[in-house]
């Protein structure tokens, strides 16, 4: 049997909004109590969690003065220190306080816009004290209802002058962090800047210093969007921009469910794994969900618990998976090896292409073997194999 207790070098990370997440939603109030940053922190270490990460208002107060903050602050980094866990990413809460109801660097009031930059300029310096290495940001109220109040054009220009002015002060701090932007179609905001890898990817190429932002795509945001989010992250990786991930679970485009991780399209989740395993990507394994609005204290400890092992699972399934000699059979039969052979040779030309020897016929009518290697797929995870 794989080893499937969770350790540290499995990195997986947890925001301290999921476990603390109180479950209110549109239509009802919390039903679980709040949950004290300190106990977060030691129940995650004793889970074999790596890491936790933070937004600035899950860990002081919005608008704490100066002797909370720094009470809040010693009472989280002596539990970090008694249990070892890191905090490899931080971000900013630009969503909850009404100021944001228009968006924070997007927002038509400039003020708002002023207000934001100096709200996350004072988390990178706490992030940067703590350690971590990405920032994110979730633009989740950049955006709009109407397009008779949104000047995309404009809002695009403010987006990057607020990334540029960041990415100026994490530098001329001299701060080791990078940038990683997350997109998501929409929720909360009716549509979203940047929904998806692709518009978030295009819109770096924009900024003064690209090689500082990269991405952190989340499962569900893009199954939100109907999007292959194993295609997307694959994009990010081949683009050099996979800086941080979010996993979670979606059953497709309705609202943002933040399932445990495997809890929506399994099959999907498969294919990521396989894809972060096998591709190279170090960095955390941060789930990012909501523990079901039924569960107490004991049932929110059993789906950050159910996140670790089921990516461990799934890990052991697609070693095994690539190991089958079977697969490999099948995939050479599918020409899967065939894809990374480029399509003219070193000394061709385009003039060098004809259709002379093409067996047109032939080559249209040969079955591609695809339908075996599914199932195969689906025999590894059931565990039939
Ligand atoms: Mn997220």
């Amino acid at each position: 049997m794989p080893n499937l207790i969770p350790q540290p070098d499995d990195k997986f990370t947890f925001g301290l909004w999921t476990v603390g997440w109180q479950a209110r939603d549109p239509f009802g109030d919390a039903t679980r109590g709040p949950l004290d940053p300190v106990t977060a922190v030691h129940k995650l270490a004793e889970l074999g969690a790596h890491g936790v990460t933070f937004h600035d208002d899950d860990l002081i107060p919005f608008g704490a003065d100066e002797a909370t903050r720094a009470k809040k602050i010693a009472a989280f980094r002596s539990a970090l220190d008694a249990t070892g866990l890191a905090v490899p990413m931080a971000t900013t809460n630009l969503f909850s306080h009404p100021v944001f109801k228009d968006g924070a660097f997007t927002a038509n009031d400039r003020s708002v816009r002023r207000f934001a930059l100096h709200k996350v300029i004072r988390n990178i310096d706490l992030a940067a004290e703590l350690g971590a290495r990405t920032y994110v940001f979730w633009g989740g109220r950049e955006g709009s209802e109407s397009d008779a109040a949104t000047d995309v054009h404009a809002a695009l220009d403010r987006y990057k002058e607020a990334l540029d002015i960041l990415c100026g002060y994490v530098r001329d701090q001299g701060y080791g962090l990078r940038f990683a932007l997350e997109p998501k179609p929409n929720e909360p905001r009716g549509d979203i800047f940047l929904p998806t890898i692709g518009h978030a990817l295009a819109f770096i190429e924009s900024l003064e210093q690209p090689d500082m932002v990269g991405l952190n795509p989340e499962v569900g945001h893009e199954q939100m969007a109907g999007l292959n989010v194993v295609h997307g992250v694959a994009q990010a990786l081949w683009a050099g921009k996979l800086f941080h991930i979010d996993l979670n679970g979606q059953h497709g485009p309705k609202y943002d469910q933040d399932l445990v991780f495997g809890h929506g399209d399994l099959k999907s989740a498969f294919f990521l794994v396989d894809l972060l395993e096998h591709a190279g990507y170090d960095g955390p394994r941060h789930f990012d969900y909501k523990p079901l609005r039924t569960e107490d204290a004991s049932g929110v400890w059993a789906s950050a618990a159910a996140n670790m092992r089921t990516y461990l699972l799934l890990r052991e399934r697609a070693k095994a998976f690539r190991a089958d000699p079977e697969v490999r059979e099948a995939a050479a039969a599918a020409g899967l090896g065939e894809l990374a052979v480029p399509t003219l040779a070193s000394d061709e030309t385009y003039a060098d292409l004809s259709d002379g020897d093409f067996d047109l016929d032939g080559v249209a009518a040969r079955g591609l073997g695809y339908e075996r290697l599914d199932q195969l797929a689906v025999e590894h995870i059931l565990g039939a194999r």
